[in-house]
Formats: structure tokens, C-alpha cells, sequence
């Protein structure tokens, strides 16, 4: 294998979401991917315990997906999608809206989770305007969710640290979040705290409907590690919203194509939303691409009032939505999908991966275990004053041992492939053990 060393001078990569100091001083370099696995620069193999960072599903270096995008970039290396066609991006608009749920039949493509906040936000807004609410304005998210780093997914988000430094965001306003001490060490769903749903109520009284365009959360919040909803709390939000007239929109960029078990989140809890926000697996994480997938009633609204025959319905877009390359990729990535049964896949190593994290309860400082489908989370205790340094600490020790695992805020956060065996989660588990027995 052909182990790159790393670069002497890091300085001029200002890296994201990164302790950029403390990384010059201690890299940790990977160089090579293969099934659930990484190869570090110093030629050592470490299981990959976050599908990347959520994304790859399929396992690391698909030689279907590879092949695709080569011959893709030999044929048409680039289109305009612009008032221009390519029949890739068809094809996949096809193939997303036979998998979706309920009749979310429209797909606008985008380039990552981020973008896929701002243009379902924009939809919702877009939507009201043209049904002649223009006043219908405000998103309202909930406290510690994740829609990305854009104005609009900053603001309707819920994560104080992402938010403090960038100023005023677009109008929204947020629900708490349903992480409940009555819950801790729940497997699946928790039981405990679908009343939560009934705050939304609160929310609209004091905005009055008339103002909301839209309702946003995650089928369950990923980066903020794995906080789960309640039974029955989100077809109550579901009840609600349709009690108000207010769009709901599930941002699936990390429950998309399969991690709960079922191809969608919205599948999994039994709540079809209106529209639903895609990224990551999407193309098993090998070319950036995100997806919005809308009802045909809103589609339909925009086309109505449309205008001119020749008019621009959503002024809205980028330079590589739909981009061939990425089509490729992603048409091959749903292939693998099918042909190897991966959503079955994950809901069958789900009971085992469950039965393995929570087998860290009672280990030092473990104050909470949270799964389901294949993603997991454990959190720990904070150490006083200090937030996430314990977590990220047992992130580094868990790289020494042989594991790639991710840190957020006081939690470690996991989600193999699904081509993972039973194996592969023994010896995530066992290294976090061990890493957790030595955390102080
Ligand atoms: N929505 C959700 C629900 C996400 O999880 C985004 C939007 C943004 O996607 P992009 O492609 O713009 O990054 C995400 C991203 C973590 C972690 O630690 C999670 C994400 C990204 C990086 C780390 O769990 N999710």
C-alpha cells in the first residue's frame, strides 16, 4: 500500500470544525479507506465507527460507485443545469421519488446537507408567498438540532456554539429538545416526553400561525448525539402542524437511505413530512451532493403561479445541482443499495450494535447510552468547566488503540456501515472500553 506521509507544514489548511491548534501539535492523518476501515499515515488500520461522518454506509471503496463516475467524467465531465437538461439528473429525480414516503414526488438537487436546509427553508418560504401568505415567514427548529452551517440552517438550528459568532440569522424560533434523565439507557425510542410536542402549541401561540411557514427537526438529532424522539412525539408534532397549516420538513441528511433500519426516518417513525432535506449517503459520500424532495402540492403551487410560460417559477439554484458526475455516483450508490440489501442489512445488525454500545454502561464516567437503528451515542459526564474536553480526550485515546470515533459537545457519537459485521462492532466497542476504563 502506498502510505503517504503527511506534509510538514499544516499551517496553511485552516481546517473545519477542527481544534486547529491542538491538530498542528498532535495530526491524525488518514490516507487510505477500505469497508468499514481507515489507514492512518504511520501505516496503522482503524475501524471507521462513523461511516466517515455519516456517509458511507456502503463501506468504503465501492468499486460499482468508482466505475461510475469514472465513465461519467469520460463522457460529460460537466453540464449546466440551468435551462439545460441531462438525463442523469432525471433518472435520479425518478428513482428518489419511488423511495420516497407519501407523495414527495419533486427532487431539487444541491450540493450538500447545508445547502438542502437553506433550499427547503427557501421552499417553505417560497411556498406561502405564492399561496398569498407572504407573512408566513418564520421556521421554527428546536434546541441542540443540527441543519447545517448556512444563515438559514445556523438560524433554524439549535446548537448555541454554532451560532454565537456569526450575528443575526433569518427569523426563526425553537422547541426544546427531548433529552430526558427519566430516559437514560433507553434502547430505541425513548418512552418517556411526548408531551414535548405539545411546547409547538406554545410556540405558534406566540407567533400566531399566521406568521410560521415551516416546522424543521431531524427524525432524530444526529450531531448532538443521537437525541431521540420520544414515542409518539413526532406524529403529534406531525398533528399540529396539520392543526395549523404549517409545512413540516425532516432533515434526513443523516437518516436518509437506511442508518434507522427503513430507507427513510420518515419510515421509520410512521410521519410523512411535506418536505424532506438529503446529503451524505446519498452517493455513499464519494461526490458532494445533497437533494430536496418536496409534495407535489407544493410543486404544483410554484408552478401555478408561475407566470409566463417562459418565466423562472424558483429563482433558486447552484452551479452544480444536478451535476452529472455526482448523478452517476449517487444512481450507482442506490444500485449497491438494492443489490446488496443494505437497509435490511443495517435493521439486522441494529439489535446487535444496540446490545454492544449499551454494554459500556457502568464504565467510568458514562452517564447516558442512546441508539437506534445503526446509530448510537454515549455520553459523558462533563468535567467542571471544562465542556466536550472529556469526550475529546477519549476520542484521541480511541485513535491510539485503533478507532476512528467521533466527539461532540459531552458525547461520543457512533454509526458503522452497514456492510459492518458483528465483528467489526466488537472491536469498535472493545477499544471504546478500554479507552473509556483509562478516561480520568
Ligand atoms: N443536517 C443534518 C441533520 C446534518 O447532520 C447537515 C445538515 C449539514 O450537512 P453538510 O453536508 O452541509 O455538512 C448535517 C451534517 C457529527 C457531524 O459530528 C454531523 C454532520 C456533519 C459533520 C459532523 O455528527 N452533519
Amino acid at each position: 500500500m502506498n502510505v503517504m506521509t503527511p506534509p510538514n507544514d499544516l499551517a496553511a489548511l485552516w481546517m473545519p470544525f477542527t481544534a486547529n491548534r491542538y491538530f498542528k501539535a498532535h495530526p491524525r492523518m488518514i490516507v487510505a479507506a477500505k469497508g468499514c476501515t481507515y489507514t492512518t499515515s504511520d501505516g496503522r488500520t482503524l475501524v471507521d465507527g462513523l461511516s466517515g461522518l455519516w456517509c458511507t454506509g456502503a463501506g468504503h471503496g465501492r468499486p460499482e460507485i468508482a466505475q461510475a463516475v469514472a465513465q461519467q467524467m469520460t463522457a460529460m465531465d460537466y453540464a449546466p443545469g440551468f435551462q439545460i437538461g441531462q438525463p442523469l439528473a432525471f433518472e435520479l429525480a425518478n428513482r428518489l421519488a419511488e423511495l420516497a414516503p407519501g407523495n414527495l414526488d419533486h427532487v431539487f438537487f444541491t450540493n450538500s446537507g447545508s445547502e438542502s436546509a437553506d433550499t427547503a427553508i427557501k421552499m417553505a418560504r417560497g411556498y406561502w408567498r405564492v399561496k398569498g401568505e407572504p407573512q408566513r415567514m418564520k421556521v421554527i427548529g428546536r434546541a441542540k438540532a443540527y441543519h447545517g452551517v448556512n444563515f438559514g440552517g445556523m438560524s433554524v438550528g439549535g446548537i448555541a456554539g454554532n451560532r454565537k459568532m456569526f450575528g443575526g440569522g433569518i427569523d426563526a424560533d425553537h422547541m426544546p429538545h427531548t433529552l430526558l434523565a427519566a430516559n437514560a439507557f433507553s434502547k430505541g425510542l425513548p418512552k418517556f416526553g411526548a408531551e414535548k410536542a405539545e411546547e409547538l402549541e406554545d410556540i405558534i401561540a406566540l407567533h400566531d400561525a399566521s406568521t410560521i411557514a415551516a416546522v424543521m427537526v431531524e427524525p432524530f438529532s444526529g450531531s448532538a448525539g443521537v437525541i431521540l424522539p420520544p414515542v409518539g412525539y413526532m406524529k403529534r408534532i406531525r398533528e399540529i402542524c396539520d392543526k395549523y397549516g404549517i409545512l413540516l420538513i425532516f432533515d434526513e441528511v443523516i437518516t436518509g437511505f437506511g442508518r434507522t433500519g427503513h430507507m427513510f426516518g420518515a419510515q421509520a417513525l410512521g410521519v410523512t413530512p411535506d418536505i424532506i432535506t438529503l446529503a451524505k449517503m446519498i452517493t455513499n459520500g464519494t461526490i458532494p451532493m445533497g437533494a430536496v424532495l418536496a409534495t407535489e402540492s407544493i410543486y404544483n403551487a410554484f408552478m401555478e403561479a408561475g407566470g409566463p410560460e417562459h418565466a423562472i417559477e424558483f429563482p433558486h439554484g447552484y452551479t452544480y445541482s444536478g451535476h452529472p458526475v455526482a448523478c452517476a455516483a449517487a444512481l450507482a450508490t442506490l444500485d449497491v443499495i438494492k443489490s446488496d440489501g443494505l437497509v435490511a442489512r443495517a435493521a439486522k445488525l441494529a439489535p446487535y450494535f444496540e446490545e454492544a454500545i449499551h454494554s459500556l454502561k457502568g464504565l467510568p464516567h458514562v452517564e447516558d447510552i442512546r441508539n437506534f437503528g445503526l446509530a448510537g451515542a454515549v455520553q459523558l459526564e462533563e468535567v467542571p468547566g471544562l465542556p466536550g474536553k472529556r469526550a475529546f480526550d477519549v476520542f484521541q485515546k480511541c485513535w491510539d488503540k485503533g478507532a476512528y470515533v467521533r466527539c461532540g459537545g459531552n458525547t461520543l457519537q457512533f454509526a458503522p456501515a452497514f456492510v459492518a459485521e458483528t465483528a467489526d462492532v466488537d472491536r469498535l466497542f472493545g477499544i471504546v472500553a478500554d479507552a473509556l476504563k483509562e478516561s480520568v
